[in-house]
């Protein structure tokens, strides 16, 4: 056995078998893919070769025995760092990394608190082909220790296996799965189809084109989506429109606070009593059919959509890839209408790239964590609790000049939703996931801090000379929590149907002195938030380019959208590639959804068209009218 002699690429062999076993076994332990037959499983486990065999291939280029070993061992190293980055990505955001996510590092530092949650030292064992690798070049001793020339017969056939692995791949993907490649919203489609590898490729690809897209726009393009914009602009509700002209506007982002909690208890706790109280209050006009529309940007997301009423993108945070675009803000319109705007937020100005992208919003003033007092007595998790945020931003709004809109964004309801013992109010909740324990208590300690916040306001003149806009800004529970979150629903277990739908989040629109508000189901997204508080305040939006609908006006569609292609109506819920009857969650034929999907896509694509092309350089929103450059485009 000694002397035996392996033959000459045994070590290429062991590491493209190595590699690709690990990684088939991280699919199925790390990511919640969906796999729904036997041949979507097969794609799976087929994935990641083509790539394996065309990046380790490069060995055969070397004609030493040493260099060889070490070029397979660096890949096998970078592949293992990039796929142990996607499993501890994935376990805190539950989505796969995209380049100019994971170009944002800056982010990466404040996760202080949330990387220990995330990493655990037998993550060690996403790393075992390298081990295995090593061993193997240490144990068996090919026939080449020397120099070998590898005929470039072989070189050429062995890379023609990889070319056919990937498209026979692709093929199966295809027919799996039509149109993967050209409308991709949803990376878990995507990986769970081409692989991590491939699918970094892709990414990397389509950001060029991106990159390429907005050097090749004239605006021309904004032709048809504006065609779009017009044909489905509503009515405005005569009755609301500007009947609180004048008042200041708080915008109050509420941190990952889903639906799901409102007037509901938790073994026997009731966990917002305060927005409970809301809901049914004559001041108040409670939205219980609202939806976030966020990506991986999540609050950013949520306040780029508000901000214009489109979608972020479906790859990265819109906020740093695109933070340097033309925007017509809901900021800027509000300062063209003699409004001071502002943002509150106890975190550094840089974080999400918020001071640049507020420049381009034309945001007057940021008030970050510079213009708090935030010491570690008031601190926990992510910073400031919101308790001392509320107080210290009633400070902050009395020095304004009114009327003024801001946008107050909460903290303290973060993933991993860790709390004082003095500020819980209410215990964990008793299942297996310690984050949807923990959650309840942070979500209650948010419902008294918004409680004391009014108080507060209430002692100044600011109060009855405002309205109040809150609205959860994403999920907080991520899927990774099904099985518990099914317990506390009762439920067996949830289905995409389940999944949809608990991407509710509430929202309230509080108008001091009013009394005639009642509680609105209709369905909404946050791309409606935008005209339907700009019409309450009098502000016309018929010559925004924007896709949101006023929810008062009585033409408002019951139709929302989520940012990876899913969407609910009143009769359908579509979501996992499935159609479900809206109200049972029992599937349906796919025929009921059709007509909404090529929708969904449309819509879709207009704003990352208007995003990827800073297509609103082009367009003039006072009159409405696309820019002289491109009318006469349009002519010729
Ligand atoms: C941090 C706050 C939270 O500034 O925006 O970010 P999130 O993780 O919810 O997107
Ligand atoms: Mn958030």
């Amino acid at each position: 056995m000694k002397d035996r002699k392996w033959p000459i690429h045994s070590i290429l062999a062991v590491a493209i078998v190595a590699t690709w076993l690990k990684t088939a076994i991280t699919y199925e332990i790390s990511f919640d893919l969906n796999i729904e037959n036997a041949m979507q499983h097969f794609i799976l486990w087929l994935n990641p070769l083509s790539f394996l065999l065309f990046i380790y291939g490069f060995a055969l280029f070397f004609k030493k025995a040493k260099a060889r070993n070490r070029y397979i061992l660096t890949t096998s190293v970078i592949l293992g760092l990039v796929l142990y980055g996607n499993v501890a990505f994935y376990r805190f955001y539950n989505d796969f990394v995209t380049l100019p996510v994971l170009f944002q590092t800056s982010n990466f530092g404040d996760l202080g608190t949330s990387a220990a949650e995330i990493v655990s030292i037998f993550d060690l064992l996403y790393f075992l082909d390298i081990v295995i690798i090593i061993l193997a070049m240490k144990w068996m001793k090919t026939t080449d220790m020397e120099t070998v020339r590898v005929d470039s017969q072989v070189r050429r056939m062995y890379f023609t296996l990889s070319a056919a692995t990937l498209v026979l791949n692709l093929g199966l993907a295809e027919t799996e799965r039509p149109q993967l490649l050209t409308r991709s919203f949803d990376r878990e489609l995507l990986v769970k189809n081409i692989g991590t590898y491939n699918y970094h490729l892709y990414d990397i690809y389509i950001q060029s084109k991106s990159s390429a897209q907005r050097a090749l726009a004239d605006g021309s393009e904004l032709v048809e989506v504006s065609n779009y914009v017009k044909a489905n602009q509503v009515d405005v509700n005569e009755n609301m429109f500007g009947e609180f002209a004048g008042r200041n506007v708080i915008f109050i982002s509420m941190e990952s606070l889903q639906s799901f909690v409102i007037n509901e208890d938790m073994n026997g706790h009731e966990i917002t009593p305060f927005l409970n109280e809301l809901t049914n209050s004559p001041d108040t006009f409670y939205f219980n059919n609202m939806y976030h529309q966020t990506g991986l940007g999540k609050t950013s997301d949520s306040e780029f959509i508000v901000e214009n009423s489109l979608f972020g993108l479906g790859r990265g945070a819109v906020f740093f890839t695109h933070g340097g675009n033309t925007y017509n803000s809901m900021s800027e319109k509000l300062g063209e209408n003699g409004y001071y705007t502002n943002v509150m937020h106890a975190n550094s100005r840089s974080f999400w790239n918020r001071d640049m992208i507020y420049q381009s919003f034309n945001i007057e003033s940021f008030d970050d964590v510079e213009s708090y007092d935030v010491n570690d007595e008031n601190s926990v998790n992510w910073g400031l609790k919101d308790k001392p945020f509320f107080e210290q931003s009633v400070e902050l709004m009395e020095n304004m000049p009114q009327p003024f809109a801001t946008r107050m964004i909460t903290l303290t309801n973060h993933f991993p939703f860790t709390l004082d013992v003095t500020d819980q109010s209410i215990p964990e909740y008793t299942s297996t996931s310690g984050t949807l324990n923990r959650y309840f208590q942070t979500v209650r300690y948010m419902d008294e801090s918004l409680e004391l916040f009014f108080e507060q306001l209430k002692e100044t003149d600011i109060y009855d000379n405002s309205i109040i806009v809150m609205y959860g800004d994403h999920y907080g529970i991520s899927e990774n929590h099904n099985k518990a979150m099914a317990q506390f629903l009762n439920k067996e277990e949830l289905t995409a149907y389940d999944v949809a739908k608990l991407q509710s989040v509430p929202m309230f629109i509080h108008i001091p002195g009013y009394t005639e508000a009642q509680p609105i189901d209709k369905i909404a997204g946050q791309v409606d938030i935008r005209p339907t508080v700009l019409h309450l305040l009098g502000i016309e939006t018929d010559k925004d380019m924007q896709l949101g609908s006023d929810v008062f006006s009585e033409e408002h569609e019951n139709f929302v959208i989520f940012r990876d292609g899913r969407f609910i109506t009143d009769e359908v819920v579509y979501a996992g590639e499935v159609c479900y009857d809206a109200t049972t969650g029992e599937p349906v034929d796919i025929a009921a959804c059709q007509p909404y999907i090529e929708r969904a896509n449309t819509e879709l694509e207009y704003s990352d068209q208007i995003i990827n092309g800073d297509l609103l350089r082009f367009y003039d929103h006072t009159t409405g009218q696309l820019t002289g450059e491109v009318l006469t485009a349009e002519d010729e």
